[in-house]
This record gives C-alpha cells, sequence and structure tokens, in this order.
C-alpha cells in the first residue's frame, strides 16, 4: 500500500497533467478532518474510502482485529474534507464545455472547485455530473469535497419524517441508515461490524465536450429472426452546443456508421448491427462464454465493452404442483431451461481500497470452481463495481440484482421516491448492457419486513401503500429503461401485488428464503418437508477455521467464548445456535479446533441435505442460491468461502453437490420409511452410467453392494431404485452401517457420496489411522491417502499456504486409496514448505 500511496504521489507531484480527452482524477488527495485543524492531512486514495487512509496513516488500528471496530466508530460520526490540485492547459480548457463527474460517491458530498461550490452529493449509488467550465482556470486548480456525516445526516432526516420507518432489529448500530441511500451494511450486519465508510469511493473524472458527451451506451437484441441476432445500439449522449458529427459502431468487427445532427442537450441515437449466426453466451456449464467487443463514438467521445448475446427469460407461470396452486421460478436461457445452483453475494470488504479485480475474481472463479451458475447480489450492500459484473460476465456466472433495500420498511415520501428514481436511471443504464445479468429484484426481505414491527402491525394499510409505491416506482423504471429484463417484486415473494404470502414458510410459489431449520437448529430432515420453486436463501452458520481466528483474535483469545472471537459473532444468539446443532449430531469435542472444525462439518451437512434433495425436485424446483457465498470481514457467518479466500469445508461439498451428475440418497417424501437414490444429470447427454450403492459397517467391511443400472436422459433427475430402510436391517443393526454410492461411466468414477442412517453421535466410528504422503509429480503437487477404517470428513489444510485441493473434506475407506492435488496460489512456496505446513483432520479424530 505504501508502494501504491509513493507511485500516486509521483504522479501527482508531475508537473503538468495534460490530456486531450477525460482528465482522471484518481490518485493520492489530502484528507482533513472537518471540526480540527490540528488534525493537519493524512493521504487518501482515490478511488477509496476515508477509513483506509486512516489506517494507512497508523490513525486507526485495524478495525478487524480483536474488537477494534468499536475504536473506530467515531469515524463516521465526523465530517471529512478531501483536496487535491490538478493542472490544466489552455488548450484542454478550449473546450465548449467540462463537466466533472462523480460515481459512488458515498453519501452527502459538497463539491467546490476553485472556491466555488459547484454541487452535493446525496446518494451513494446515483452518478454525478455538473458543467464546471465556469469555475476552471489555467495552471492550477482545486477540487474540495465536503463529506457530511451520513450517519448523522440519517438521523437528522429521521426527525423530519413524522411516521417510524423501521429497520430491522439486530442489524446495525444506524438505527436510520435504511433512509439514506448507501449500502446498509456499513451500520453492520449480522455477519459484519459496523463502519461507516465514506469517501470517493468511485471515479472523479473531468469530462470534455465540443459537439458530444457520450452517457451511456445500451444494446437491444433481437432474435426474432431465426440464426441471427439484430443488436440495436442506442447511444445517450448530452451536446454542450450541437452540431453535425458521426455515430460509429464496430461490433467484433461489423462497422456501421451514420451522419447525425446533435441538438444541444440530451440527444439519444441508434445504429442496428446484425450478427449472422451469433455465437451466443451461455451460463456456467452450458457452454460458452463468448463476448463481442463493441466500440462506440460520436464525435469525440468513444465508448468500448464487451456484450454477450443471449435470450433469458424468467418463467413465472401459474401451474399446479403436489396438489396446490402455484407459481413457477425457471430461469431460461436461449430457450433451455437451467437449474440454478448459486450463492448469495454481499460486498467483499467494508473498505474500497480493498473491493479490487483479483478480489472479485479470486471468489467468483471459485464460484464457477464449485460449478456455480449464480450469484444474487443481495439488497443490503452495494451496486458493484465494473470489474464484479465483466467477471461474472466472462465467467458464466448469471446475477440475480437486487436493488439496493434490505429487511426495512421505506419511507414513502416523494423526495426518498426521487432518489431511488434518479439512481435506478443510473444504475439499470450503466449495467444492463452485462449479460450476465438474468434479473432485477426489488429488494431483500422487505415484504417480510412489512409484518416484523410493531408500527407495520398497528398500522398495515399505510405501510403497504407506502411499500407499494415503492414496487411500482421500481416496475417503472425498469420497464422505461431496461424493458428486455424481467423485474422480479422482492425476494422472497410469491408475485406481483401479493404482500401476504409468507414465502419463508410457503414454498408453492416464486422464490422462498427457507431459515426456520438451521436457525431453530430443527433436524436436517426438516429440509425434506419443504419444496420450494426456488430457494433464494438458506444457510448454515460456521464458526471461521482454525487459522483465520487466530488471525483476528489477540494471544489467548483464540476460544469461540472469549470477548476477541464473540466480537467475531454479529448474529444475535449466533454461538448458541453453531452449539445447538452441533449438539444434533456430533459427540462433544476436545479443544477449539476440533469445535471449530465440526462446525464446518455442519455447515456443510446442512447445505448438502437440502441442495442435493431439492436437485431431486426438479423440474418442480428450478433453482437454490445458498446463502452466502463471501465475507465481508473474518468472523463467524454463513460463507463457504472465508474472508481471504480459504474453501470453507461446505465450499468443496458444494462443488460436488452442484457438480452436473450427482447420485444421492433421499428419504421418500411419500414414505419416510424408504430411501431413494437418485441421479441428477444436468448435461445435455444420457450418462450412460452405472451406479453402486454398497452398504458397509464402519470397520469398512463390505456387506453388500448393488450394481444399477443409470442411464439417466440429459436434464433430468431420476429415483433410479427405492429400498425399504428395513431392507438395511433393523434400526439397531442400520445404525452400525451406512452406504456408499458411487456413480461410474466406462470404469471411471464421476460422483460418489455417502448416507448415514444415525447421527454420527450415535454411529460406532472407529478410530482410523490416516496415512498421508506428499509427492511432485511433474510440478503439480500430489497428497495420496489411505485409512485402515472409513474416516469421515478427511480434512486437509496446509496453514498459512494460500490455495485449492482438487478434493477437500471427503470420505476415506480402506483399501481405497485417495489422491489430491494442491494448486498453491503463492509461487514462493515450495513443496517442502507445503509438506511440513500438511494437517489432517477426520471426524473420529475430534472426540
Ligand atoms: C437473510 C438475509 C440477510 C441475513 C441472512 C442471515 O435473510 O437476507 O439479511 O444476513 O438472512 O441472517
Amino acid at each position: 500500500m505504501k508502494n501504491i500511496l509513493s507511485f500516486f504521489a509521483v504522479l501527482l507531484l508531475w508537473p503538468a497533467v495534460l490530456y486531450a480527452g477525460p482528465v482522471d482524477l484518481s490518485g493520492v488527495w489530502q484528507l482533513s478532518k472537518a471540526d480540527d485543524a490540528g488534525f493537519g492531512t493524512v493521504p487518501v486514495l482515490v478511488p477509496g474510502d476515508v477509513h483506509s487512509a486512516l489506517l494507512e496513516a497508523g490513525i486507526i488500528e485495524d478495525p478487524y482485529y480483536s474488537c477494534n471496530e468499536i475504536k473506530s466508530l467515531w469515524v463516521g460520526r465526523e465530517d471529512w474534507i478531501y483536496r487535491r490540485s490538478f493542472i490544466l492547459d489552455a488548450s484542454f480548457l478550449g473546450h465548449e464545455a467540462i463537466y466533472l463527474r462523480a460515481e459512488d460517491v458515498d453519501t452527502f458530498c459538497d463539491i467546490s472547485i476553485n472556491g466555488h461550490k459547484i454541487g452535493t452529493s446525496t446518494n451513494r449509488f446515483r452518478r454525478w455530473e455538473w458543467d464546471i467550465t465556469p469555475f476552471l482556470r489555467e495552471g492550477e486548480n482545486v477540487i474540495e469535497g465536503y463529506f457530511h456525516s451520513a450517519e448523522k445526516k440519517s438521523e437528522e432526516i429521521s426527525r423530519e419524517i413524522p411516521y417510524p420507518v423501521p429497520l430491522a432489529e439486530n442489524l446495525g448500530r444506524v438505527p436510520h441508515i435504511n433512509l439514506i441511500r448507501k449500502p446498509t451494511c456499513h451500520g453492520g450486519w449480522d455477519w459484519g461490524p459496523c463502519q461507516m465508510v465514506t469517501g470517493f469511493a468511485g471515479k472523479v473524472m473531468l469530462i470534455p465536450a465540443d459537439v458530444a458527451r457520450i452517457d451511456y451506451v445500451m444494446c437491444d437484441q433481437d432474435f426474432s429472426v431465426e440464426g441471427r441476432c439484430t443488436v440495436t445500439v442506442n447511444v445517450e449522449v448530452t451536446s454542450p452546443k450541437g452540431g453535425k458529427t458521426v455515430l460509429k459502431v464496430d461490433l467484433g468487427g461489423r462497422r456501421k456508421t451514420r451522419q447525425v445532427d446533435i441538438v444541444p442537450g440530451r440527444n439519444v441515437l441508434s445504429l442496428p448491427v446484425t450478427v449472422k449466426d451469433p455465437e451466443l453466451w451461455w451460463p456456467n456449464g452450458m457452454g460458452s462464454q463468448n463476448l463481442y467487443d463493441l466500440t462506440v463514438s460520436v464525435g469525440e467521445s468513444t465508448v468500448k465493452k464487451k456484450i454477450g448475446l443471449r435470450k433469458i427469460e424468467v418463467v413465472n407461470r401459474p401451474d399446479t404442483v403436489y396438489g396446490k396452486p402455484g407459481l413457477s421460478m425457471t430461469f431460461r436461457v436461449n430457450g433451455k431451461d437451467v437449474y440454478v445452483k448459486g450463492a448469495n453475494w454481499i460486498p467483499c470488504d467494508l473498505f474500497e481500497t480493498r473491493q479490487t479485480y483479483a478480489r472479485y475474481s479470486d471468489i467468483l472463479e471459485s464460484a464457477k470452481d464449485a460449478h456455480m451458475n449464480m450469484v444474487r447480489v443481495w439488497g443490503g450492500g452495494q451496486f458493484e463495481h465494473d470489474a464484479f459484473y465483466e467477471i461474472c460476465d466472462s465467467l458464466g456466472i448469471m446475477i440475480w440484482h437486487d436493488f439496493m433495500f434490505s429487511c426495512s420498511t421505506y419511507p414513502g415520501t416523494d423526495g426518498f421516491l426521487s432518489e431511488v428514481e434518479a439512481e435506478l436511471n443510473h444504475q439499470l443504464r450503466r449495467l444492463r448492457d452485462h449479460c450476465s445479468i438474468a434479473m432485477w429484484c426489488g429488494d431483500n426481505e422487505c415484504v417480510g419486513a412489512l409484518g416484523w414491527f410493531e408500527c407495520t402491525r398497528q398500522n398495515p394499510g399505510f405501510y403497504t401503500a407506502n411499500y407499494d409505491r415503492l414496487v411500482r416506482l421500481r416496475n417503472d423504471v425498469v420497464k422505461a429503461v431496461d424493458p428486455q429484463r424481467v423485474y422480479w417484486p422482492s425476494s422472497p415473494c410469491a408475485g406481483f401485488g401479493d404482500y401476504t404470502t409468507d414465502n419463508w414458510k410457503e414454498d408453492t410459489k416464486g422464490d422462498m428464503h427457507l431459515w426456520s431449520v438451521s436457525k431453530n437448529a430443527e433436524k436436517l430432515d426438516r429440509y425434506y418437508d419443504v419444496k420450494p420453486r426456488f430457494c433464494s436463501e438458506y444457510g448454515h452458520s460456521s464458526f471461521s477455521g482454525y487459522e483465520l481466528a487466530g488471525k483476528y483474535c489477540q494471544e489467548g483469545q483464540l476460544n469461540p467464548w472469549s470477548p476477541d472471537f464473540e466480537h467475531h459473532q454479529k448474529e444475535f444468539n449466533g454461538n448458541k445456535v453453531i452449539f445447538d446443532r452441533l449438539y444434533l449430531h456430533f459427540r462433544f469435542p476436545d479443544g477449539v479446533k476440533n469445535l471449530l472444525y465440526l462446525s464446518q462439518v455442519e455447515q456443510a451437512m446442512g447445505l448438502k441435505t437440502a441442495s442435493e434433495f431439492w436437485r431431486t425436485l426438479e423440474p418442480n424446483c428450478m433453482g437454490s442460491i445458498i446463502w452466502q457465498l463471501n465475507d465481508i470481514w473474518p468472523g463467524s457467518s454463513w460463507s463457504s468461502i472465508e474472508y481471504g479466500g480459504k474453501w470453507k469445508q461446505s465450499h468443496y461439498h458444494i462443488r460436488r453437490f452442484y457438480a452436473p451428475e450427482l447420485i444421492s440418497a433421499v428419504p421418500s417424501f411419500d414414505n419416510r420409511d424408504s430411501l431413494d437414490i437418485w441421479v441428477i444429470n444436468d448435461t445435455p447427454e444420457h450418462s450412460g452410467c452405472t451406479a453402486t450403492v454398497t452398504l458397509r459397517d464402519f470397520s469398512g467391511n463390505i456387506l453388500k453392494r448393488l450394481s444399477l443400472d443409470a442411464d439417466v436422459p440429459g436434464n433430468t433427475s431420476e429415483r433410479i431404485i427405492s429400498f425399504r430402510l428395513e431392507d438395511f436391517g433393523p434400526r439397531q443393526e442400520r445404525i452400525n452401517t451406512f452406504l456408499s454410492m458411487e456413480l461410474v461411466r466406462a470404469g471411471e468414477v464421476v460422483a460418489y457420496n455417502d448416507y448415514m442412517f444415525s447421527e454420527f453421535k450415535e454411529a460406532p466410528l472407529q478410530e482410523a489411522q490416516v496415512s498421508v504422503s506428499v509427492h511432485d509429480e511433474n510440478g503439480e503437487w500430489v497428497v495420496r491417502l489411505s485409512a485402515d477404517k472409513p474416516a469421515f470428513y478427511v480434512w486437509l489444510d496446509a496453514p498459512g499456504i494460500p490455495g485449492e485441493f482438487s478434493d477437500n473434506s471427503f470420505t476415506l475407506y480402506p483399501g481405497i486409496p485417495a489422491e489430491v492435488r494442491f494448486v498453491c496460489k503463492d509461487r514462493t512456496v515450495g513443496l517442502k514448505d507445503f509438506e511440513a505446513a500438511l494437517e489432517v483432520m477426520h471426524l473420529r479424530q475430534t472426540y
């Protein structure tokens, strides 16, 4: 970081930063505290944030360590001033107009140029543009941004609204953050700390214009003629003085031009380009992600982007399922129905300086590796930076995109609604050409919030009418700006205008959020009672791994009940519910390391039970989105990938249970005394497999083995056999055994799984000895493992060495050695270091 700062400092001192095109004011600015001259100044990066600058300057301690979060809460209650100078020459000033454009300004900022106030930002999600031509001068200019405390502003606004507008309890420390347009999770959430991050989080640019300034490029795709896609390129242009110029479009080498008459002010220009035999964009697992280069220029202004050609529909059709009226929820891409396998995305860090391309790419690559085809950008976070969407486009990860509203009521005031209208008008224009965005969704859990508070229950008509205004406004903007995309009113919800169905419990219509099983520590069998059409949230919380917990706890506090560790558990009663769930399955573990390990095993078991069952329900259920993929800081949470990028056990399980081919044992839903074996084949081809189902005891002896035909057609889930449980003996005998299953094609195991007849705490697990050796095979690091007895949830860990194993958290059987590869993400680490760091754990070792 220090190096980055000094690099930018050199740039800043460069005598004349002169450009013919836009001037990017990114780099080092100076930060001061508004009411404290003694504070002096510290360098601050743009894009960036105040906290990062204070941390770099040693003014605050790392808010992610120990209980330091509390020590830096003051930062959000102060006003801050950003300032920098820049040099302009006469030729730049010769342009007809020069605009200041700022994105992601968080949140309330008075901006001045050379002492003249040019405008005030009031919303992080809008793009701000001001004509600053009269205020610029040749030579040195000064720009200043005065950031008012957003927390204090939210309090002021709450005093102006004559009725309560509550936000869910236990979510954060800033009770009125829902009144301002800023990432709600900055105030804290049940997986993250409160740090009211502020500053220029996006770019600040000077944009010169004579004839044309391109504001947005937006493409419409028309597939109505077989074998071609007509892309109509729409360009929104602002012109200071108007004039004649040329609109040029180049779409993957197909060039078109048109003379255009530009009028002063706003212009909308269009040019259609036809692509014959388009190479379509497909989600991960369904085909390739072809992207066409698009270059558009008007007058002196040029925009480049990459677009994917595809048609995405969301089919919400009334139907009858399991004897009840329902509403389907099916994503369809290029005419093919997709079973969605996804996870929920939250901001990948509180601090803007750490929301880097590398961070996005690491997490999203991990999602792709685990066969995910969708992330849901959750509504309590933010519209992400461009890199996020570019990476999703290129990896084939579809996006279910919430608008930024979560777990709250919202004001129905004209002022609030006009902010929402303005932000959506910008964000939809900015993002709509990203082929990965599959659907806009109004919010997170705001239908439910209508029933969460005393005031909303007392006055349901008033709050529902307020909410309905918001729902309709959002719908109107989508219809006007992005009519080719579906708008789903809220997550979860049962469809338009349905504000009463409780989609935390109802499973017949639309999408549901299923939390009762994990948050009430119910038995995992309860998942088999719920048959969602689409589950967009379900999760099991876990502690972070031992290595990571050791980084945020002070010495002597690596214990879940210590102050430091508890501080990193943000869910109300979160530790208690983890313990309650562990009690259901496991014997009491020895020591903290085993406890943390078990919490991750339980998380994997919970996600696996629900996700595998729901895949068997295809096509009645058409997708599941796990809560949650990533973390905002290091702590206890529902994530499958820890802060820093390390996979928890659950992520390895996700990779197995979201794989295109799966074999799974599920209790029969019409008769719980039966056990069905399912084969799910999400590939387009017949599977051509055989399946083996083996009954073993815990010493590893094979008691029975059955070979079955498992040739399942493409995109189908099929029950290949149903057993009566008593076929495996009476319960008392059965609990001494378990099933292992394999799906085999041409002698190769394409999927494997196992099924326990009892809880692990009841089963007579044997003290398996696991032998491990590490080898270098043509530059690949290979770990060979074998066990003398069945060993469950065998967990390989190489603390201090970043990377992923080709498989992990699996079952080892005697006589069947396993081979696992490790891909190291740090080139300075050698095989010997890896070997020295490697640790292996398994379930029986925990007690
Ligand atoms: C939900 C989400 C989040 C929350 C999660 C875990 O329903 O929408 O608000 O973090 O549950 O409690």
